[in-house]
């Protein structure tokens, strides 16, 4: 009997060379399936940007799959033919190619690894499913450490993967004699504080098609593709890595937290997009980072804040996810059950630091952490959105948001919806931190020193307001304890004045 090859599904988040699904395998002996598929651009309304760096970065790998010698059989999202379902394009090609196996790396969803799972009971044909191992941890390595653990604090992963990975380290001992210079790297903005230009690659044609199509399939989606910029191939990933290294390292880590209006990159890195998708190596740009902190062109507390990222949080994040779903995608620990108000959309509110937000979320399919979680999350906190609905927002509208990254960022770090495994306490803050580490607050309609009726920035008593809605859920918390403190300490009347403006600034996004 003459034997088919094996099919290799490559995902679109899975643009990797050294894949394990290709890792050893000979070229002429297997068929790469790539599939453009309406269920995975539509299954949130991913901004349209978000949708063509994925695509674009898809079919461009395709092209260096055929230039190594593998056989790439590619399903464009226009071909009449196409089902729109990972499901269905590879029940298609197993019949066109008289596939004798399925070999894929693991997904980073779990509804995705749900359906994969699937694959050889409906499709009668063996599936090999191999771990992704452009992760720094493998995940049963992780699932051990979490084992019999009481508390999961990244912190201690953290030292583990700097021991690991031998990345900053001296020996034994952590270099400079610290784990963490995170003291150091949270600085308001100094007054004329000049972030660079960040670097931008200009579409090719390949990428404009893309665009095309996208503006044709998807322009009712949210978000702008002018100026569209973000690297498609491991070449341009690697520029702006280099680029980051020279001109944005040395500064990144004070200015970490800082935001400015109109400066939407500040010193960040800008290089999640590239890669969660695979365009990068987790551990070669920390090997970059390193390496740029040894020979002098960058401060140790920057290498390590930017390190810490990406083998630290990122690493545990992707751990806890696995770890924690279905679950985590349902936890609502808060009760919080307002639905996104539309301004999460058009960003037209007076809150200049939401509008700034949602306009550069528009604008580039980017925003930095503080943004997302100080601005966005703590609305979201303080004011009691649900959190399927906030996890949805943010992983339609970002381009590095795959849910391994987003969810246990969304439902644990910023609303508090695991009931504190992530974080020991709710990053709830006021008016007050915007204003330490942003110049927003200055043209803004609101008052941030105001903090009761109509003029007050609405961040202050909603903060006050989830302090005391959450009471029996968050007072015995030790961390809490200082607010909890200040609460009772104000009088019966200010505390009513405070929850009765929260409530009547809440009544203002509709139902709840
Ligand atoms: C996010 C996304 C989008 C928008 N489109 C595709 C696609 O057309 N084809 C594809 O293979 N993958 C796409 N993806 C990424 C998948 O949703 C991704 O593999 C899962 O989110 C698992 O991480
Ligand atoms: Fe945001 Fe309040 Fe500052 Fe306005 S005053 S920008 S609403 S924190």
């Amino acid at each position: 009997m003459i034997k088919g090859p094996v099919l290799i599904p490559v995902l679109g988040d899975q643009v990797s060379p050294g894949l394990s699904s290709l890792a050893g395998k000979d070229p002429a002996d297997c068929v790469v399936l790539m599939m453009e598929v309406m269920d995975e651009t539509t299954h949130v309304r991913h901004h349209q940007a978000k949708i063509v760096l994925i695509l674009a970065a898809m079919r461009h790998f395709a092209d260096d799959l055929r230039r190594a010698g593998w056989h790439v059989d590619y399903v464009a999202l226009d071909d009449p033919a196409n089902t729109g379902s990972f499901a269905g394009e590879v029940s298609r090609a197993l019949q066109r190619h008289g596939a004798r196996e399925i070999r894929v790396t693991e997904p980073g969803e779990w509804r995705v690894r749900q359906m994969i799972d699937g694959w050889a009971a409906a499709l009668h044909v063996p599936v090999d499913v191999l771990p992704d191992t452009r992760f720094v941890c493998p995940l049963p390595d992780f699932f051990a450490w979490a084992a019999g653990r009481r508390e999961l604090r990244m912190e201690w992963f953290y030292r583990d993967m700097r021991r690991k990975t031998g990345l900053l380290m001296e020996g034994d001992k952590p270099a400079g004699g610290r784990w963490n210079f995170d003291a150091e790297n949270r600085s308001g903005p100094a007054p004329g504080l000049a972030p660079p230009p960040p670097l931008t690659f200009a579409p090719d044609t390949m990428t404009q098609d893309v665009m095309a199509l996208v503006r044709a399939r998807f322009g009712n989606h949210f978000g702008r593709l002018d100026g569209f910029g973000w690297p498609v191939t491991r070449a341009e990933a690697d520029r702006l890595m280099d680029h980051f290294i020279a001109t944005r390292l040395h500064e990144f880590g004070m200015w970490q937290d800082a935001m400015l209006a109109g400066h939407d990159t500040m010193f960040h890195a800008l290089i999640a997009p590239a890669l969660n998708l695979g365009l990068l190596d987790p551990i070669d740009v920390c090997r970059r980072v390193e390496a740029a902190w040894r020979d002098g062109r960058a401060p140790l507390a920057a290498a390590e804040g930017f390190i810490r990222q990406v083998i630290g949080w990122r690493e545990y994040i992707r751990g806890m996810y696995w770890l924690d779903m279905p679950g985590l995608a349902e936890a609502n620990a808060l009760n919080a059950t307002r639905p996104l108000p539309d301004f999460w959309w058009t960003g037209d509110t007076p809150m200049r630091c939401i509008a700034q937000t949602v306009r550069a979320t528009r604008d580039n399919a980017y925003a930095h952490h503080i943004q997302r979680l100080m601005i966005m999350g703590n609305f979201a906190l303080i004011a009691g959105l649900h959190p399927r609905e906030v996890a949805a927002w943010f992983l339609a509208v970002y381009a590095d948001a795959y849910e391994w990254v987003e969810l246990p960022n969304v439902a644990g770090m910023a609303l508090h919806a695991d009931g504190g495994r992530l974080a020991s306490k709710p990053y709830a803050a006021s008016g007050a931190y915007i204003d330490r580490m942003s110049d927003y607050c200055g043209a803004c309609r609101y008052k941030v020193k105001v903090k009761t009726g109509p003029e007050a920035c609405p961040f202050n008593a909603l903060y006050w307001h989830f302090i005391d809605r959450n009471t029996d859920r968050l007072a015995r918390n030790p961390r809490m304890a200082n607010p909890y403190a200040t609460w009772r300490r104000m009088s019966a009347e200010k505390r009513a004045e405070t929850l009765a403006s929260a409530e009547a600034f809440l009544a203002t996004l509709g139902a709840g």
